[in-house]
């Protein structure tokens, strides 16, 4: 076994380094772009792209917004991670949303974006996306492109599995790569096997506010639960996760998490359990996570520390769980838009399976079953096959669909796209990546309506496609044209962090909704100014707040005394504008946090330590007029014992 292993690994490597040899030279050979591929990517001046991208900052721990087919980037929104470019974690109103069980946590590693669906349609409400670290999901308003809301998930570890939705965005779910003790508790590493648990949660989405709720957790056996995805149209009801580490090994996993020769998808009702729950069923167990909810009215974030959450056991419901296996160490587990497929990408087998949603309810019912693990029921492997494709390359992990019955998936060691035909599992055409592609797009590609017409690949290594700039690239997306029978390379753009996944939509589901300001009348911040003559300084201790407002081109008030060391000053900061794209910035000597970007009519507040003697400046980061540079002010910081009234002003000598 151990010697197959060593084998198959030599091979391995003989082959990345062969492919990547090779892919250099085609690269080279193909280096121009012809002129007819410049037209397919070319987005004039002033014009739009036609659809968005949203891709995963991975350990940025934050979600960029790029447009398709240009691959130029508009946006980077701050997610998990603490964004200094606008204040973002920063800011008073913003910091709740970093707040976990583990206190604030300012960073994250986040993967796999997903977009809110109606009838198994993107609907372009929010976006959704997993922090893999420090187990949380956020979601993305569409309109405001701002983060609203992050959920913690506690008994979880590593919240890979994640953040993908159900057709009717009835759940967001999050299953735990790691397995760990439930509840935690200090006990041996190697007492591992069969003690540790796997927690899959089911985080209810208000139809309304979007607002998040974990409804449920199942506590799986203890293996690594990589990727899910939602059953769709017929499978509606079921959501399917793949794991590897079957072993159940707890070190030197590369070796002994290798070893079955078939690992499982696990196929959970959903439906199923929601009854049980919805009737009393399962057990509210103590546990300790942050609710965390930004409110776009006041601009402000609140943090909740919930207790306890429900959690079942599978043999609680039987007939809700059931075990698929899958060859070996399956990575991506993607679900046609049919809802008849479930393909498991194992990332060491030479062979693609595709399960049957149809077989796999025959199989349940004539009990088709292979033992069981932990009184999990073990279909047979044989009776719930489609299919495979052979031989399609190596090292598969992700799969999309173009809507017209074509599956395109990604080989990471053989660094190339494969597009196969469901059904027939007929391989149709490859084309080489640059370089080790990890996932791939298609907008739409997780929904029962995929839009055929660009699939992008996110690869892992850059080397030589673009400019060198030191010993790190930014990772390259590569942009293919899938409308005709191959698939066609467009264009190369570098993307941000690692962007392991991303979601893309067309533009017209949300560009006109897009916000383009906040109102003034509907500002409602505890500590606004809605006009100038609303502002004012106010000292409580030795804490003073500034109600304090901006607009081209002036802060009112611009001269701040009777300040004193040791103050604490919070600066409440009201952006007057009613224009779109008219934000102001502030600045403060010495902050020892970041500036503000304050968005027309937005209130943001920023805390600043006085702590010397002195007069002190600040001023708008963001060239917003002709007379930007006169966008400043004073604060005068006297001593401690110093009795100097409080006042403020502007337009005075
Ligand atoms: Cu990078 Cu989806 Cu986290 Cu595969 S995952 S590549
Ligand atoms: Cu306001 Cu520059």
């Amino acid at each position: 076994m151990k010697n197959i292993f060593k084998l198959s690994i030599g091979f391995l490597i003989t082959a990345i380094a062969f492919t990547s040899c090779g892919d250099q030279k085609s690269s080279k050979s193909n280096g121009a772009l012809s002129s007819s591929k410049a037209e397919k990517v070319y987005v004039a001046p002033g014009e739009h792209d036609s659809h968005y991208a949203f891709i995963s900052g991975g350990y940025s721990g934050n979600l960029t917004v790029y447009g398709l087919p240009s691959g130029r980037m508009f946006k980077e929104i701050p997610v998990f991670s603490q964004f200094p470019t606008n204040g973002y974690g920063y800011s008073e109103e913003t910091k709740p949303l970093l707040e976990t069980s583990y206190g604030f946590v300012p960073w994250d590693d986040s993967h796999h974006p997903d977009i809110s669906q109606t009838n198994g349609k993107l609907d372009g409400r929010w976006v959704f996306i997993n922090g893999n670290n420090t187990p949380r999901i956020a979601r993305i308003s569409l309109t405001s492109f701002e983060t609203e809301e992050i959920i913690e998930v506690p008994n979880s570890a590593g919240n890979h599995s994640s953040s993908f939705i159900t057709e009717n965005t009835e759940y967001v779910v999050a299953g735990t790569r790691f397995s760990v003790p439930v509840p935690q508790k200090d006990m041996a590493i190697k007492d591992y096997k069969g003690n540790f648990k796997g927690a899959l949660s089911f985080i209810s989405v208000d139809p309304e506010h979007g607002h998040m709720d974990i409804k449920f957790q199942v506590l799986m056996p203890g293996f690594n639960y990589d990727l899910s995805h939602p059953g769709r149209g017929k499978s509606h009801g079921w959501f399917f996760f793949t794991t590897y580490n079957t072993e159940e090994a707890s070190t030197l996993l590369e070796v002994n998490a290798s070893q079955n020769d078939k690992d499982f998808i696990a196929a959970i009702n959903w439906k199923k359990i929601e009854e049980y729950v919805n009737n009393g069923g399962g057990t509210m167990m103590p546990a300790n996570y942050a609710h965390n909810v930004y409110d776009e009215n006041t601009h402000t974030a609140t943090s909740t520390m919930k207790k306890e959450v429900r959690v079942i056991n599978p043999s609680e419901v039987p007939g809700a769980i059931y075990l698929l296996p899958t060859p070996k160490s399956p990575h991506g587990c993607d679900v046609d838009p049919s809802g008849e497929y479930i393909v498991g990408n194992g990332k060491l087998s030479a062979n693609l399976t595709v399960h049957s949603f149809t077989k796999m309810l025959d199989a349940i019912e004539n009990e088709k079953f292979d033992g069981d693990a932990y009184g999990i029921p073990i279909l047979k492997f044989e009776d719930v096959l489609a299919g495979s494709v052979e031989q399609p390359g190596l090292g598969p992990l992700h799969t999309e669909f173009d809507g017209q019955g074509n599956a395109y998936t990604t080989f990471f060691i053989s660094s190339e796209v494969v597009k196969w035909k469901l059904g027939t599992w007929e391989v149709l055409d490859r084309k080489p990546t640059y370089y080790s592609v990890g996932h791939l797009t298609i907008p739409g590609g997780n929904s029962r309506e995929p839009f055929g017409k660009y699939m992008f690949a996110m690869n892992k290594i850059t080397k030589d496609r673009y400019l060198p700039v030191g010993p790190e690239m930014e990772h390259s997306a590569q942009l293919y044209d899938i409308s005709g029978d191959k698939m066609e390379l467009l264009l190369d753009f570098p993307t941000h962090g690692e962007p392991h996944y991303a979601a893309a939509i067309p533009a017209e589901i949300i560009k006109d909704k897009s916000r383009k300001i906040y109102k003034l009348a509907e500002n409602e911040h505890p500590r606004k100014a809605t006009n100038e003559s609303e502002t004012k300084v106010v000292r409580d201790g030795k804490n003073v707040h500034v109600y304090m407002t901006l607009i081209r081109s002036h802060f009112t008030p611009d001269n701040i005394e009777g300040i004193k060391v040791g103050d604490k000053v919070f600066f409440h900061v009201t952006n007057l504008e009613q224009d779109f794209d008219v934000p102001h910035g502030f600045a403060m000597i010495g902050a020892n946090n970041a500036e503000l970007l304050i968005a027309p009519g937005q209130t943001k507040t920023l805390t600043w330590e006085a702590k010397q003697v002195g007069v002190w400046p600040f001023y708008c980061t963001d060239f917003c007029s002709a007379l930007h540079q006169e966008m400043q002010g004073y604060i005068r910081v006297s001593p401690a014992d110093s009795n100097i009234e409080l006042s403020w002003s502007l337009g005075e000598d």
